[in-house]
């Protein structure tokens, strides 16, 4: 539950590094989907970080005089009624017994109760920029406390924007936040190796995208921490590819990059392998090249080396490739000072990874590149792209592998393992789908779920899988 130490000790070492003044934040907004459906509900991750607290309507201050601390939550009052039928509450009583919270109000009282919590402060910490109306109040509330000045009275003078703090706290990972980590790629590994034995020619994309999420879900994923992209054959040179709707053709690379989301931490990995099952020219030539480049990506994160430096390790690796495979001309050097390799890698090497996908954190301090700490994650995800423009002897082709990378006080630790060597992927594969119709009930974590056997058994028509 959310009362555990994480958000403790992630509240602990907030407040140590906030000066004195109040912090407040607020929940995420439900959104309307369509008609009178919302959308599925999840907390804003900055908010979560520090709370766990997961419903909506829902504000976190946070009060530091000195030694004096104080965390407070307004909250959603228990209402029985509603209850009935939307679920339990935690309700004020809730956030102090289960949620760690000093003190707790219903939400209703929050704009009631602002200016007592502003009076006198030297500063407010405000995320602004992101919900003008919520500022408004707020600004509103100081506003009122400096017409109050002949009392006396002082509204904080200074704002700061929290995620200053809060997002370098995010970058780079504690323990925890590590081990939160690993248990979102321990959970999105084994379903690729499940995506990946189920695949055939002739399903389609959302078939393959709907296995994937299904082995994520009864692992333990909470949801998908991105759109799950099954990209076959030319959908793949497409990035961000999320349709999902086409049919694998038995000569196709399928790409597949997707996240399980496991209590607010995703993990994000990319494959690509042959629904045959089987790699061929000149698929196999493309994907060794793109493998070679992640291999070389991976091998120069250390704590000291810049972004830059990994990005362009791959990059250069990349640019033989471009040249090996009849694509471009000239020498890696030429190649990257002309940037003619940017229809065929459009993006940047990776990006940090945590509780959001595209995590928070800078990627430049002061114009240089940032220099790599223990305790930061990136995804290292070189691809290759060869859409319509591409020379025909590789047309329709797109490759990308992407692991997760922890930095550590020695070099670093690739956080995800899934086969990605070619004979690896075809043994793996070996017999094609073989995922359909083995499905049996293991116990995980102290639950009752049903999980793929791994070891190869007799082979069922694929309708009459049991799940
Ligand atoms: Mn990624």
């Amino acid at each position: 539950m959310a009362a555990t130490p994480i958000f403790a000790d992630r509240r602990k070492r907030f407040l140590d590094r906030m000066r004195d003044g109040v912090a407040v934040f607020r929940s995420a907004p439900v959104t309307l989907r369509n008609g009178d459906v919302d959308n599925p509900y999840r907390q804003d991750t900055d908010f979560h970080f520090l709370t766990g607290f997961e419903e909506p309507e829902a504000y976190a201050v946070f009060e530091k005089t000195g030694k004096v601390r104080k965390y407070t939550l307004f909250v959603r009052a228990s209402d029985p009624e509603q209850e009935v039928w939307v679920g339990r509450r935690a309700g004020v009583d809730g956030a102090t017994r289960d949620h760690g919270a000093d003190e707790a109000f219903p939400q209703t009282e929050f704009f009631d109760r602002l200016p007592g919590l502003l009076r006198n402060r030297p500063r407010l910490y405000l995320e602004f920029g992101r919900d003008a109306a919520f500022e408004g109040r707020v600004t509103a509330a100081i506003e009122g406390l400096k017409a109050e000045a002949r009392k006396g009275t002082s509204g904080p003078w200074e704002v700061i924007d929290p995620r200053t703090v809060l997002w370098e706290m995010r970058l780079v990972k504690s323990g925890a936040d590590v081990a939160a980590i690993e248990a979102a790629c321990r959970v999105t590994c084994d379903s690729f190796l499940a995506a990946m034995r189920a695949v055939r020619p002739g399903m389609n994309e959302r078939e393959l995208a709907a296995v994937l999420e299904f082995e994520f879900r009864r692992r333990g994923g909470d949801r998908v921490g991105f759109e799950t992209i099954a990209a076959a054959g030319r959908s793949a040179t497409t990035l961000h590819y999320i349709r999902n709707d086409q049919p694998i053709g038995d000569r196709d690379l399928v790409l597949m990059d997707a996240g399980a989301e496991v209590s607010y931490v995703t993990a994000d990995v990319t494959r690509t392998f042959p629904a045959s099952g089987r790699f061929a020219e000149p698929g196999l030539s493309v994907y060794r090249w793109v493998l070679q480049a992640q291999k070389a990506a991976i091998a120069a994160i250390r704590p000291g080396a810049t972004y830059r430096e990994v990005h362009e390790a791959g990059l250069k690796v990349l640019c033989r490739g471009l040249v090996a495979l009849g694509v471009l001309k000239g020498t890696v050097k030429t190649i990257i000072a002309s940037g003619s390799y940017r229809p065929y890698f459009m993006h940047r090497i990776g990006h940090w990874l945590g509780s959001d996908v595209h995590d928070v954190g800078p990627y430049f301090v002061d114009g240089q590149p940032i220099t790599l700490r223990p305790g930061m994650v990136i995804t290292v995800e070189p691809g290759l792209y060869f859409g319509d423009a591409a020379p025909k002897s590789v047309r329709g082709i797109g490759v990308r592998i992407e692991d997760d990378v922890l930095v550590t006080k020695d070099g670093h630790r690739v956080l995800t393992d899934v086969p990605k060597e070619p004979d690896q992927i075809e043994a793996l594969m070996s017999p094609l789908g073989s995922w359909w119709g083995r499905v049996e009930p293991v116990t995980i974590g102290g639950t009752e779920e049903v999980r793929t056997r791994t070891s190869p058994a007799s082979r069922r028509p694929r309708r009459s899988a049991r799940a």
